[in-house]
């Protein structure tokens, strides 16, 4: 059985692999692979390790019918065209579960550093700016006892909720599509309308997936709804904030600060105004990027690529 990996996993998962007597080949070049070159990797394997930001649409599922299983390195599954994979009976695999600590700790960071403004004077003290002691430097924000609005509680917006109330006894509001008793049990998290999220948050971070329903959820409209101190977070995917809109929020000190791991698109450029904002950090999508959880995604991959490559169910599948 033959499958290609189109970027780099865990060098557990390439060894699992091979335990398994499963021929490998693996993109290596630092770009990302073009849509041309996957479809052209893929034509005489059996299955697919999808690494990144991959589209596995239409197009590309329909030019690769073939594939018996897509294992992605990821929980999020927006890159797939689900229906049609089902349609093409190609399984789907992801990983959840691994990730919600690890992810769930770059919200944590993201919301801290933003707080101190700490990555823009981490630039300052590289750019020679660190002149004296200044008893009222660019002033930060407190996060404890502050309230933290999640939008999604899911696995990672539980993770966060419960180092947010252990660690800074922050109060945790959320938003869903529905309730979620268990963490309403669990850290007594309550739950709130939309509005009420945006009015009441101190913190809000964003930890659902990105769906048509979600897709620029977060406008200039919808900023100006918020406390004018609130810090804005999302480590779940760039689609979900209107970049444009995010930034005239902060220009404008519609709100206060913003962190993000994710951007649209990803990789951002250089020359993006986020980047020399004072209550802004912003990270390259490493939110599960840790030796154990990518450790543990790779585990899970490999499970769902075996299982798919012997036409069983996969035990991860999306
Ligand atoms: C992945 C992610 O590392 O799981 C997800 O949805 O965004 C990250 O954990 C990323 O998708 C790269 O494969």
């Amino acid at each position: 059985m033959k499958v290609f990996i189109s970027g780099n996993i865990a060098p557990i998962g390439l060894k699992q692999l091979e335990d398994n007597n499963i021929s490998i080949t693996q993109w290596k070049e630092e770009r990302q692979i073009t849509a041309e070159e996957l479809v052209q990797a893929c034509k005489d394997k059996d299955g697919l390790i999808s690494v990144g930001p991959n589209r596995i649409d239409a197009a590309f599922l329909n030019a690769c019918k073939h594939l018996k299983v897509i294992a992605l390195h990821s929980v999020g599954f927006d890159q797939v065209d689900i229906t049609e994979a089902k349609k093409l009976n190609i399984a789907i695999g992801n990983t959840p579960g691994v990730l919600s600590s690890a992810t769930a700790d770059t919200a944590f960071l993201l919301m801290l550093a933003v707080s101190r403004k700490a990555f823009y004077l981490h630039k300052k003290i590289i750019n020679g700016g660190w002149k004296n002691y200044e008893p009222t430097p660019e002033l930060g924000i407190e996060i404890n006892g502050k309230t933290l609005g999640i939008f999604g509680l899911g696995k990672i917006g539980l993770e966060l909720a419960k180092k947010c109330a252990a660690a800074y006894q922050m109060k945790i509001i959320y938003h869903n599509r529905s309730r979620n008793q268990e963490a309403e049990k669990e850290i007594g998290a309550e739950y709130v309308s939309f509005e009420e999220l945006l009015a009441q948050s101190d913190v809000l971070s964003v930890h659902t997936a990105l769906t048509a329903e979600t897709k620029d959820k977060f406008t200039l409209e919808v900023f100006d709804k918020m406390k004018p101190n609130a810090i804005f977070i999302n480590t779940a995917r760039g689609g979900i904030h209107n970049e444009k809109d995010l930034i005239k929020a902060l220009e404008d000190k519609v709100i206060w600060g913003a962190g993000l791991d994710v951007t649209n698109p990803e990789p951002m450029d250089k020359s993006n105004p986020l980047l020399s904002m004072e209550s802004v950090a912003v990270l390259p999508h490493i939110g599960s990027a840790t030796e154990e959880t990518r450790d543990a995604m790779a585990k899970l991959i490999v499970e769902n690529i075996v299982a798919g490559l012997k036409g069983e169910k996969l035990p991860y599948q999306v």
